[in-house]
């Protein structure tokens, strides 16, 4: 498996991709002098990265060069989750692993090993084909890859027809812009000053979020509905587009199926009752409304936060049906903006060759591992876990029963990371990863219309083996013999772009050889539109927006959208709960970066924001030691008390490490695992706490290490939730495609 080496002896720069979970997927000139790599710089030329990265990627050299970093196959000396360990070379950690799985191959069946791997690189070698072929080929247990997207990645497609977004810079034709339940300044940096250069231009900047986030510093209007209440807040708005004849109506009759029914469904959210639901004054709902009736061309940008809750795909829906009443569909600007993965699809067959291979057993949902190690998985029960490019003791929901699951005995895990994780301290052999500057890359974002490629800028450090060699390296030690479980990198990515060239016209004139030169390369619209669904065209069977869409009926879920949860926030608090919402850490991605020193005295203590009266109700003061808890968990956090969240919400970021926290535990001991009503998402912000002043039993309890699982009883994991939960996926019987390909990006 060797590689070819890299020249030592001289200065050079290489062409290199930020590999996170973000949309802007920056592009960056590594440096390198005598084999270290010295700068990591923005590449100025770049049409969205223009020359700068974000507070997080910033330092990335301190990343790749941490002390931290594991350098060497580990094998565990001590209990699970004890953090002792012995070297172990890596010819005798694979020997291990490779006799283990056949073993459980042998009795139990290929189904009972989980891969497991989610957004840590999103390249197409360390991640999508990392994630799919040689899985395919054991016939392991499949993945849903629900953690993130799921709900919108049903409904936006289901309703639209294809995730297609507009070019970020088209911002500039925006007369209006509404953020829904989106905060670009953390999580998409690089349209903010896009979105400052419309405003100077004259558009307005909306921002729908129940919490004053950093983005909303920056916008003309923020406006925060208790959360959950999108879909009312939407049908409202249509509601009054509606009634005051602000509606596009030949444009519907040419381009939309079901605007008259969406109409009828509308009429039951008058502003009076929308006002109750989402607790937003009846002006409010109606200056919305008459905005984006009077603004051509207005743009709803939406990510991901707005669904992570149980009933995140009707919400979705609901949002993405105002730019059809409103006629907005398919201008420069205008519009709605998700994610820009349904352009370019890798082809399936070159990802995973599937077809060479025996059919998924079964999948799994991501969301629900905990329970799946914990024997909602049976027949065979889950004998080994592969964890790669993921930290689910830390960034999963239901945490607590994540790592009760880790603690079996009798369960393999084998964690292959960059840093010794929480989940990595639970495994029984560790495997160490390279970083982004050790391998080869290409970089497919969600957030714009460029490919980005990453060469190779320095050698491994010290036995560090990317994803991809692993693989190559598990598929030797087992047997295999088909050659597209070996192909060097570049063979990878000229497979896999020839494959998808193949049906994709954006992908012409694209080759290796022009990536590895140019680095950044545009997709190739030629004389196509970037417009997104342009002159109201959609790639759907009818060509029209589903304003009803009787797909939904498959799902389970109303063809209309609708708006279901309580009458009034009261309904909800009445128990004394607080709806608490987990979006993203301004100086880590999902759980990345957040072992780093600086980034996390950035970030600044692990807190949970409440509203001044909840506060004041609980007897807590700004500052205070709380614990938070509910059925599935507790954690210690200290109070900041503000007026940027609504009473009744809780607001406590992602991304912590338990094990660097004050009592070992991060905001995921409490998040449901709950499945929203779309693609078998997840529900993280539909979490209910209660919260109260510390007490002395919680600060012995965080002095003490105990997986943070010994104050609330193992045996009782009911979700605190407001709906029941569900089991497994919706999906019965997912494609090969399905269950391997990587996050849908
Ligand atoms: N700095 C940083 N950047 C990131 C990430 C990170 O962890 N840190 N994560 C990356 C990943 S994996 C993703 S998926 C994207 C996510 O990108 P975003 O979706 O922009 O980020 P989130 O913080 O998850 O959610 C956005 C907002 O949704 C709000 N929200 C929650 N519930 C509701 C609701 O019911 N209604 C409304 N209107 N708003 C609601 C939250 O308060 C939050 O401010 O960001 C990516 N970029
Ligand atoms: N409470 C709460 N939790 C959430 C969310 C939320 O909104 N609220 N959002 C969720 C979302 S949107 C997402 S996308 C998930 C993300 O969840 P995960 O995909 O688990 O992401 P991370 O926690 O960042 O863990 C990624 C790990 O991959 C490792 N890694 C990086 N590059 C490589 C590589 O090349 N090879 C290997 N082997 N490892 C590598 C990193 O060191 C890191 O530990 O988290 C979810 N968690
Ligand atoms: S995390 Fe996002 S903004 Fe930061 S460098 Fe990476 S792609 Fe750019
Ligand atoms: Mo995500």
């Amino acid at each position: 498996m060797a590689t070819t080496p890299l020249p030592l002896a001289h200065t050079h720069s290489v062409h290199s991709a930020c590999p996170h979970d973000c949309p802007d997927t920056c592009a960056v000139t590594t440096t390198v002098e005598h084999g270290r790599a010295v700068a990591f710089d923005a590449v100025q030329e770049h049409p969205i990265t223009r020359g700068w990265l974000c507070a997080k990627v910033r330092p990335y050299l301190d990343r790749v060069y941490h002390p931290d970093r594991l350098t060497t196959p580990l094998r565990r000396a001590g209990a699970k989750g004890e953090d002792r360990w012995e070297p172990v070379s890596w010819d005798d950690a694979l020997d291990e692993i490779a006799s283990r799985w056949q073993r459980i191959i042998d009795t139990s069946g290929a189904a009972a090993i989980l891969p497991y791997s989610y957004s840590g690189t999103l390249g197409l070698v360390q991640n999508f084909v990392s994630s799919a072929r040689l899985w395919n080929r054991v016939g392991a247990c499949g993945l849903d890859r629900t953690i993130c997207d799921a709900a919108a990645s049903v409904a936006v497609p289901a309703t639209v027809g294809a995730k297609h977004g507009l070019d970020p810079r088209d911002f500039l034709h925006s007369k209006l812009v509404v953020l829904w339940g989106h905060n670009p300044a953390s999580t998409s940096p690089h349209i903010m000053p896009i979105l400052r250069d419309a405003q100077r231009a004259g558009a307005t900047v909306v921002l729908i979020d129940p919490r004053r986030t950093l983005t909303a510093k920056s916008v003309d209007w923020h406006i925060a509905p208790e959360p959950g209440t999108d879909a009312a807040l939407a049908l409202g708005v249509i509601h009054i587009l509606f009634r005051d004849d602000l509606h596009e109506e030949d444009w519907l009759d040419q381009h939309s199926t079901g605007w008259q029914e969406l109409r009828e469904r509308a009429m039951a959210f008058d502003p009076t009752r929308v006002s109750r639901i989402t607790g937003l004054a009846v002006e409010d709902i109606e200056r919305l409304a008459r905005l984006w009736a009077s603004a051509t061309p207005a743009v709803v940008k939406i990510a991901d936060g707005v669904q992570r809750n149980q009933h995140g795909g009707q919400i979705v829906r609901a949002i993405v049906s105002i730019p059809a009443v409103t006629g907005q569909y398919g201008i420069r600007g205008g519009g709605m903006f998700y994610s820009q993965s349904g352009w370019i699809s890798y082809d399936a067959e070159a990802l995973g060759h599937a077809s060479e291979c025996p059919t998924v057993p079964r999948t799994v949902n991501m969301n629900r591992l905990g329970a799946a190690l914990n024997g909602e998985v049976s027949d065979p029960p889950i004998k080994s876990l592969y964890v790669f490019a993921a930290n689910p003791a830390t960034s999963n929901p239901n945490a607590p029963r994540v790592i009760q699951g880790l603690l079996r005995e009798d369960l393999f895990t084998v964690v292959h990371e960059q840093f010794m994780t929480d989940t990595a301290r639970y495994a029984d052999i560790v495997l160490p990863a390279t970083s982004q500057l050790e391998h080869i890359d290409l970089h497919k974002p969600y957030g714009h219309h460029h490919l980005q490629y990453n060469a190779r800028a320095i050698e491994p450090l010290g036995e560090c083996r990317s994803n991809w060699d692993v693989m190559r390296a598990l598929a030797e030690r087992l047997g295999y013999t088909d050659p597209w479980l070996f192909q060097e990198p570049e063979e990878v990515i000229d497979d896999v772009l020839t494959a998808t060239a193949a049906s994709n016209s954006l992908l012409e004139g694209i080759t290796l050889d022009r990536l590895q030169r140019d680095g950044t390369v545009p997709y190739a619209f030629g004389d196509s539109s970037n417009i997104p669904f342009e002159g109201g065209v959609f790639p759907t069977a009818d060509e029209r927006i589903q304003l009803r869409c009787d797909t939904m009926l498959h799902h389970g879920v109303d063809p209309l959208p609708d708006y279901t949860g309580p009458e009034s926030p009261d309904e909800d608090v009445a128990d004394g709960s607080l709806r608490l919402l987990s979006g993203a850490a301004h100086h880590f991605v999902n759980s990345s970066m957040a072992n780093q020193d600086k980034l996390e005295r950035k970030e600044g203590r692990q807190s949970i924001e409440l509203n001044r009266t909840d506060a004041d109700r609980l007897g807590i003061a700004d500052g205070d030691l709380v614990t938070a808890f509910n059925g599935n968990g507790r954690c210690l956090f200290y109070a900041v008390v503000t007026d940027g969240v609504n009473p009744g919400v809780a607001v406590a970021p992602k991304g912590r490490w338990g094990h660097r926290s004050i009592d070992g535990r991060n905001v995921n001991q409490l998040t449901t695992d709950d499945l929203a009503d779309l693609g078998g998402g997840s529900s993280f912000h539909g979490t209910r706490v209660f919260v109260e002043p510390a007490t002395d039993t919680d600060s012995v309890s965080a002095q003490s290490s105990d997986h943070g699982l010994s104050v609330v009883s193992r045996e009782n994991t009911t979700n605190a939730s407001v709906t029941p939960s569900t089991t497994m996926s919706s999906k019965s019987a997912p494609s090969s495609a399905e269950a391997r390909s990587g996050k849908s990006v």
